[in-house]
C-alpha cells in the first residue's frame, strides 16, 4: 500500500546572535534570553502601558476605529488602557494565554468592534489596515550633586514610551499567518471581517463594520531577540488594526480549506491530527492515514466534492458536526 505523504522539512534557524569581543576579535555567543524572565519583563512593561497610557479616539463616533493611544494626563477624564478589562461593553480588554517556548504567555488584546463578517484561522491570510509601535524605557540618570562650578543634577527616572516603526493605512496585499509573528496569528481569529465591501467608481474599495482592535504582544510572540528595521531586540509590540478581509488558505492543497480542518473548533489548526501521526490534518495530504489521499478520496471524475457536500459515514451532508467523518476509513 502506497502511503501518500508529504513530510517536511524544518529549517532550525540559528536562534543565537553573535558579536565580536573588542579584545581579540573572536566570536562571541550571546546565549538567548530565558522565556519567562523575558515574558515577566515583557509584562511588567505592558501592564504598565495599559494603566498609564489611554485611546484617543480621532473619530468619536467610533465609525472608523481609528485610535491614538496617549500618556495620561488627567485621570479623570482619561480612563486607562486597563479599566476596559473584561468589560460587558466595548471597548473590551481580553486576555488570552498562549502556550509557546515552554511557558504559558498572557496576551492582551483589546476589541474596539469584533466584526460581522468571518474569522479567519490562524494559517489563513488577512488583508489589514494596521500601525505598529514598539516599546522602550530610557535609561534612568542617578542625581549629581554639585561639584565646583557645576550645578546639581536631580535624579531623571526611567520612563515608558512607544515608538512608531510602521503604519499601513490602505493595504494591497494580504498576510498569510502563517507567516508573521506568532501574536498577529493568536489575535486576529478572534476578530471578524465587516460587511460586504462596497467598490466605488473609483477604483477605491470602502470597508464597513469590520473587526478593530489593538494587541499587545511581548516580545516572544513577536521578534524576540531579532532586531527588525528599527525595533530592537526584546521589545513588546503594540499593533492597532483592521480587519478588511480574509483569503482561505489550503495548505496541503487537499481540498479541503485549513479552516475547516480545525476538528476541534478551537481556530487552531495545529492541534488537530487525525491519525496522530505527528502532522497536522491542515498539513497532511492523508488525514486519516488509509493510504488514500484526502484529494482523491474527496474527487468524483476530476471535479472535487465542496465541503459541505461531501457525506458522513451515513451518506448526510447536512450534519454540521459531522466534519471530516467521511475521512474515516472505519467508515468503508
Ligand atoms: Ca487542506
Ligand atoms: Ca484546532
Ligand atoms: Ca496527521
Ligand atoms: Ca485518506
Amino acid at each position: 500500500m502506497n502511503k501518500f505523504k508529504y513530510y517536511f522539512i524544518l529549517i532550525i534557524t540559528c536562534l543565537s546572535l553573535f558579536s565580536c569581543s573588542k579584545d581579540d576579535n573572536s566570536i562571541e555567543e550571546v546565549p538567548l534570553r530565558d522565556f519567562g524572565e523575558q515574558f515577566a519583563t515583557d509584562k511588567a512593561a505592558i501592564e504598565e502601558y495599559l494603566e498609564t497610557y489611554y485611546i484617543d479616539v480621532e473619530d468619536p463616533n467610533f465609525a472608523d476605529n481609528d485610535v491614538i493611544i496617549k500618556k495620561i494626563t488627567n485621570s479623570d477624564t482619561q480612563p486607562s488602557i486597563m479599566s476596559y478589562l473584561n468589560r460587558s461593553t466595548f471597548p473590551k480588554l481580553l486576555k488570552k494565554p498562549v502556550e509557546l517556548h515552554g511557558i504559558t504567555y498572557e496576551l492582551y488584546y483589546l476589541v474596539l468592534r469584533e466584526g460581522v463578517g468571518e474569522s479567519p484561522c490562524n494559517v489563513d491570510e488577512v488583508l489589514t489596515a494596521y500601525k505598529g509601535d514598539y516599546l522602550y524605557r530610557t535609561v534612568a540618570k542617578e542625581a549629581v550633586p554639585a561639584s565646583g562650578d557645576t550645578p546639581a543634577q536631580p535624579a531623571v527616572p526611567s520612563v515608558l514610551l512607544a515608538s512608531e516603526f510602521e503604519k499601513l493605512i490602505y493595504p494591497e496585499s494580504f498576510f498569510s499567518l502563517n507567516n508573521v509573528v506568532t501574536g498577529w496569528s493568536e489575535v486576529f481569529p478572534e476578530f471578524k471581517t465587516g460587511d460586504t465591501p462596497v467598490s466605488n467608481a473609483d477604483g477605491t474599495v470602502t470597508y464597513n463594520n469590520f473587526g478593530a482592535g489593538v494587541m499587545f504582544l511581548p516580545s516572544g510572540l513577536a521578534y524576540y531577540n531579532r532586531v527588525q528595521g528599527s525595533i530592537p531586540s526584546y521589545s513588546p509590540l503594540v499593533f492597532s488594526f483592521k480587519l478588511y478581509a480574509v483569503k482561505r488558505s489550503d495548505f496541503d492543497n487537499d481540498g479541503i480549506p485549513s479552516y475547516l480542518e480545525d476538528i476541534n473548533g478551537d481556530g487552531n489548526v495545529y492541534n488537530d491530527d487525525t491519525d496522530g501521526d505527528g502532522i497536522p490534518d491542515f498539513r497532511d495530504v492523508d488525514d486519516d492515514g488509509d493510504g488514500f489521499t484526502t484529494r482523491s478520496e474527496i474527487t468524483v471524475n476530476g471535479v472535487i466534492t465542496p465541503f459541505n457536500l461531501i457525506p458522513d459515514c451515513n451518506g448526510n451532508t447536512t450534519n454540521p458536526d459531522r466534519k471530516k467523518k467521511h475521512l474515516d476509513k472505519n467508515c468503508r
